[in-house]
């Protein structure tokens, strides 16, 4: 960055007569002019991040942080009289939608940081994700438009678009680059669906819905799309430099496979080869072996993706006839290697007229990898249990980790001053060095306590601006901030506030500490009961809130539209983090580290990364409870019957509420449906809400009498900043680098 040139320009700045978008442009430019080049591709090994999402947040500060000039464009700008958090009003580039595409953003922040060449390819979709308003207590999707203010942080690169090809249509790839600044500048380069009116469709839309077959097909277009574009200007960038001899190309290339969204990138790598520079299947192959690595995010059945022959063979019948060979080829490897014909078939990539995308990328891997140590695991012993019993050495885990630069440094600048104040700046550099401030003294603890009520004022006095409601500043603030999905247990948090309520109205807890809870979640538009959990949390909100009994004791706030911009500011005042999926089921959770970063206690399951945390931090520093793994899996075995939790009188009003006119639903009987669900359903209570409700509501009534004693309470906080150093992503990435990528 040539940062005197753009500090002397930003001082000329004519600001005159200039609205917040124009300026948020011109000073965006200017930084884009003076920071250098972004890195090429290709002259020594790299690694590429294949990911159908980047959800980058918003840029302008954290770039002019990682350019080294925050503080002083803040300083210049206030001379001009502008205040920096003007530029708040320009909305987040939400291109991805929960925590596998946040993690594609941390993990190329966290590269660039330490000076490791790792590219990122993606979608440039027209539209993010959608925005979310909340109507009668409903959500309500609106598009994210979010090129409206501009996009001053790409270049497009018009001399290298390209023709992807479908059996039915040819459409454009254009790629736009935007610059991941640190050490050294990546690039990420996002590929914009050009051409009639049927290709710009491709890019249009994160997730569109796909219900319906033209959907689905929809889907597998964006798939192709940029994993195709991708593939063919590696292979381009490689056969100009080294020519057309590939054994080296694993030399010069490793691709990362973000979930099973990309795989299909594999059979387009064989196809390229095998067609365009004719090299033999076999040949193909085995580069294809030694360059592709997976990474798994999810162990639910529905997310796995497959794909029906019928669809691939209509749009890439080239694809489907590559992807079948593979799989006889698999299906041949797996046998030879010891493997029964049932348990070569379980691991089939093609049968019964379906593509498994997961099973094509552990058989072409060289590395699969779990997200956190408990996932790894059920990776190994269940869902890929017969591959990694045939490739053992393929298998490993890396527990994810959250950019400490946008999630500590950036989002609660006073804690970091404060570490800075207590152990000197190097663990800004260093993340290991935060381990430092264990053994901190009382002085600290003090520090600690005056930051949390800075942040904390902050956050509510966000929540007053955006939702209009005024909280409190001696409540406790407990979060639960994540996309909605049932395993996830939103719901139970639900019930367990609704328990909180009544016993406050009962007198039973009389003396319970002032808390609020506050929940950020968006559905997936399609995903009707996770809306309908929305409506009732909103049901309960209206009528907690309004209950002027227990209103100076107990708040509920659904947050509208919750986005990384939000995220960082809940993250930094919350005194809680709540992460209680149902065991198993969470495949690491990244938000749980952005909380205990900026000293949240976790209170939460044996679930994902929570239990390295606890490891970390210690079990008497956070707020385990629930079933585990284990008992669940006996739970089962013995016959789950969640009537019987409810015949316990505080959950059985609880859940009630669902029926008994407590609340409306508008007629629609979705919280019957819901109920019904819960107690009567094909399997009742799947994700085992009601068996940890009582434990649940047990540990909040804890945790709310442990915050009484402040002092107590804050050191249990400091501990857990003080041994989040493990979950920077700067750890994650080094050991990505080592272990995989050779980079
Ligand atoms: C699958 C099929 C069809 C359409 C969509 C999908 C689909 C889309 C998105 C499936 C999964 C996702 C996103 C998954 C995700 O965000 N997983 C999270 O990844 C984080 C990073 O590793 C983990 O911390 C979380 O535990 C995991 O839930």
């Amino acid at each position: 960055m040539e940062k005197t040139l753009f500090l002397h320009d930003l001082e000329e700045l004519d600001i005159q007569n200039k609205d917040v978008i124009t300026l948020y442009n011109e000073i965006s430019a200017l930084a884009m002019k003076h920071a250098g080049n972004m890195d090429e591709f290709g002259g020594y090994k790299c690694a590429y991040y294949l990911s159908m999402e980047f959800l980058i947040g918003r840029s302008f500060y954290n770039n002019l942080m990682e350019l080294g000039v925050l503080e002083e464009t803040k300083k210049i700008l206030a001379l001009k009289g502008i205040d920096i958090n003007v530029f708040e009003e320009i909305e987040d580039a939400a291109l991805g939608n929960g925590g596998l595409g946040r993690l594609a953003a941390c993990f190329l922040d966290s590269a660039a940081g330490l000076g490791l060449p790792l590219h990122g390819f993606g979608i440039r979709y027209k539209y993010g994700l959608f925005k979310q308003a909340v109507e009668n207590g409903c959500q309500v999707e609106l598009p994210d438009d979010w090129q409206r203010f501009g996009d001053p942080w790409s270049v497009r690169r018009d001399s290298e678009k390209r023709v992807i090809e479908y059996a039915d249509m040819r459409v454009y790839a254009v790629p736009y680059d935007m610059p991941v600044f640190g050490e050294k500048t990546n690039r990420l380069r996002l590929y914009q669906a050009e051409g009639d009116a049927g290709a710009e469709k491709i890019s249009e839309y994160l997730y569109p819905a796909d219900d319906t077959d033209e959907g689905k097909i929809l889907r597998l277009r964006q798939e192709y799309f940029f994993s195709a574009a991708a593939v063919a200007d590696l292979v381009e960038c490689y056969v100009k430099r080294h020519g057309k001899n590939f054994e080296k190309f694993p030399e010069y290339n490793v691709i990362q496979l973000n979930d099973t969204h990309p795989v299909i990138a594999v059979a387009e790598f064989i196809r390229l080869l095998t067609t365009e520079y004719r090299k033999k299947f076999t040949d193909a192959l085995n580069i294809a072996k030694r360059t592709f690595a997976y990474t798994n995010h999810t162990i639910l059945p529905e997310a796995l993706e497959c794909w029906k022959e019928e669809y691939v063979r209509k749009i890439l019948p080239d694809i489907a006839e590559i992807m079948i060979k593979i799989s006889v080829f698999a299906s041949r490897e797996y046998q030879s290697l010891g493997c029964t014909k049932e348990q070569a078939l379980e691991m089939a990539i093609f049968k019964g007229g379906k593509f498994y995308m997961a099973n094509l990328a552990v058989y072409v891997a060289k590395n699969v990898n779990g997200v956190a140590g408990l996932h790894t695991e059920i990776l190994k012993n269940r869902l890929f249990a017969t591959a990694h019993k045939t490739y053992p050495q393929k298998f490993m885990n890396k527990t994810n980790g959250v950019t400490h630069r946008r999630w500590l440094e950036l989002c609660n600048k006073e804690l970091a001053e404060l570490i800075d104040k207590t152990i000197g700046n190097g663990w800004r550099k260093d993340i290991s060095l935060l381990s430092n401030l264990n053994g901190f003294t009382e002085n600290t603890v003090n520090g600690f306590i005056e930051v949390k009520k800075i942040k904390k004022r902050q956050l509510l006095k966000y929540i007053a601006e955006k939702e209009g409601m005024e909280i409190p500043e001696n409540f406790l603030v407990f979060a639960q901030v994540k996309r909605l999905h049932e395993y996830k247990r939103q719901l139970m948090t639900a019930f367990a506030i609704l328990e909180l309520y009544y016993g406050i109205k009962s007198g039973k807890l009389s003396n319970l500490h002032p808390c609020v809870f506050i929940f950020g979640a968006k559905s997936a538009p399609s995903y009707k009961r996770a809306k309908t959990i929305i409506r009732f949390i909103n049901a309960i909100a209206d009528k907690i809130n309004s209950d002027a009994l227990t209103n100076g004791r107990l708040k509920v706030v659904f947050v509208r539209n919750y986005n990384v911009s939000y995220a960082e500011k809940i993250v930094a005042g919350a005194d809680v983090s709540l992460q209680v999926s149902t065991a198993g089921l969470e495949a690491s959770g990244t938000g749980n580290m952005k909380f205990m970063m900026n000293g949240a206690v976790t209170c939460g399951t044996m679930d994902g990364a929570n239990i390295e945390i606890v490891e970390r931090a210690g079990l008497e520093n956070n707020y385990i409870f629930g079933a585990t793994v284990e008992e669940l899996a006996n739970i089962k075995k013995a016959g789950y019957n969640p009537a019987v939790c409810v015949s316990d009188p505080a959950h059985k009003q609880a859940v009630e509420t669902l029926t008994d006119g407590t609340f409306s639903d508008g007629g629609s009987g979705e919280f019957k449906e819901l109920y019904e669900c819960l107690l009567h359903g094909e399997n009742p209570d799947g994700y085992f809400v009601l068996h940890d409700l009582g434990s649940y509501v047990q540990t909040l009534i804890s945790i709310c009498n442990d915050y009484v004693n402040n002092k107590k309470f804050a050191e249990k906080q400091l501990i857990n900043v003080a041994n989040s150093a493990y979950f920077s992503s700067d750890r994650t990435i080094k050991e990505y680098a080592e272990h995989i990528w050779k980079i």
